[in-house]
């Protein structure tokens, strides 16, 4: 009688009267093992070396992560920071780096110039046609009549027809806003109000869209101001 064993995929047939195939397999076997034994301890090794090497690469990518990670939050919590931070104080306008005040009180030229710096900052000095184009903008819903204009950081009060702005600087002629029209020619000293003259320069026209709308008047008129400051900066950059 004999029995049929499949095993994978080797087939051996055991018997009673033959005892040589087992033999064999299981001599055959033996050595089998014995080398594959080795040839495990080798891969054993090769792993572990290479699980090792794994390991500290792992360490240092979860290194690098965090240092992302912490670097992450710096930045996001500083944008926060820039978002809170309220670059003009309440009541003034942000434009381009700078804050403007535009009042709703009238003084006269040297008040204005005073109130300017008592609050932070000096009369508007304009250095461009685009922070002039600016502030028409601004004014143009804030005024409530024709004759409704705000002093500017400008005059020309130390010396007839040298015009210099808040800080002394002489008014540069290519960045000048006069009004200047058939009827009238600004700046022009206009006698006939105050016998000193006009020294001080205001702007601002109501439903006007030319931007040539400088005049100079009297000092002593009370108008509105239009005042000037840097916007605060954050104490770190992004
Ligand atoms: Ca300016
Ligand atoms: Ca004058
Ligand atoms: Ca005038």
């Amino acid at each position: 009688m004999s029995a049929e064993v499949i095993y994978s995929d080797v087939k051996f047939t055991c018997s009673a009267e033959n005892q040589e195939p087992r033999s064999t397999v299981s001599c055959s076997h033996k050595q089998d093992d014995s080398d594959s034994k080795q040839q495990k301890e080798k891969d054993l090794e090769k792993h572990q070396h290479v699980n090792k090497s794994s390991a500290t690469e792992n360490n240092l990518l979860k290194a690098d992560l965090l240092e992302c990670k912490k670097n992450l939050s710096e930045a996001l919590a500083h944008y926060k920071d820039v978002q809170d931070c309220k670059a003009c104080p309440s009541g003034w306008n942000f434009h381009a780096g700078k804050c403007y005040y535009f009042s709703s009180d009238k003084m006269a030229w040297n008040a204005s110039a005073r109130s300017c710096i008592t609050m932070g900052g000096h009369l508007v000095m304009i250095d461009s046609e685009e922070e002039q184009k600016f502030l028409l903008g601004e004014m143009s819903t804030k005024m409530t009549g024709d004759d409704d204009k705000f002093w500017i950081g400008l005059s020309d009060a130390e010396e007839e027809g040298r015009w210099l702005w808040m800080d002394k600087t002489p008014l540069n002629k290519s960045v000048t806003f006069w009004l200047t029209t058939e009827r009238y020619k600004e700046p022009d000293n206009w006698t006939e109000e105050n016998e000193n003259g006009e020294d001080c320069a205001r702007m601002g026209e109501r439903s006007t869209v030319n931007i040539r709308i400088w005049y100079d008047a009297s000092c002593e008129k009370p108008l509105k101001r239009v005042c000037e400051a840097l916007a605060a900066t954050p104490s770190r950059g992004l």
